[in-house]
């Protein structure tokens, strides 16, 4: 028997809203303190990615080596600045077509989850007032590995008591739609599909997509 859709896990940062911008802006503020060249460009390689991992990659361009107490104090110094700059997030910051499409999904019973490696996930849909949608929020504090690894789907996927083959995931980033295929789930990818090469289909944005077009995945 062919699987059918019940639940729907969406990423965080870049689906649901931009927090990329404000990391930037907190490790921009970080790098500059400690003389480290960073750019939007090197903040494209931070999307998805955990944030001591985060600080790693930034540290790339560092010329000279951090100890582990330096590195735990510049990602908590990094994330009260982050932290500080989210505190201001309203409804209006939701990316365009979410709230339509999350709305749809209600009135058609199927679940939903929030994805993220953000330790912040929960207090960010909380400030943009949409906590009411999610059935389960998988964020940073519930997982030990990071996207490509499939963990953060999989937890999702158990919390909804549904299996992955019912499950599809909304993502912005190749390692996240890599993640959900390795979790054994189908993939839609919002952004460029010359970058999301590995999606079942790829959208511009959620205003393209409908629970028509996620149902056929399953025909
Ligand atoms: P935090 P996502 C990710 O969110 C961000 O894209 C990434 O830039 C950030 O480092 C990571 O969350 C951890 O965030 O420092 O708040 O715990 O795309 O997985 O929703
Ligand atoms: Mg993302």
């Amino acid at each position: 028997m062919k699987a059918q859709l019940k639940a729907i896990l969406f990423d965080l940062d870049g689906v649901i809203v931009d927090t990329a911008k404000y990391h930037y802006l907190a490790w921009k503020k970080l790098a500059d303190r400690e003389g480290i060249y960073f750019d939007e460009k090197i903040n494209e390689r931070l999307k998805g990615v955990s944030r001591m991992a985060s600080l790693e990659i930034i540290l790339e361009r560092s010329t000279r080596a951090y100890s582990e107490q330096e590195k735990l104090e510049m990602t908590e110094i990094k994330n009260n600045w982050y932290r500080e700059m989210i505190e201001q997030l309203r409804p209006d910051e939701i990316l365009p077509g979410v709230i339509d499409f999350l709305n749809s999904l209600k009135m058609n019973g199927i679940k939903c989850a929030i994805c993220s490696a953000s330790k912040s996930a929960a207090f960010i849909i909380d400030k943009l007032g949409i906590t009411q949608y999610f059935d389960t929020i998988v964020g940073g504090q519930d997982i030990t590995k990071s996207k490509p690894d499939p963990e953060v789907f999989l937890v999702a996927a158990e919390r909804l008591n549904t299996l992955p083959a019912e499950c599809v995931v909304f993502e912005d980033a190749y390692a996240g739609i890599e993640g959900a295929k390795r979790a054994g789930m189908k993939a839609v990818g919002l952004g460029d599909p010359n970058i999301l090469t590995n999606a079942d289909i790829v959208c511009k944005d959620m205003t393209e997509i409908t629970l028509e077009k996620v149902m056929k995945l399953f025909q």
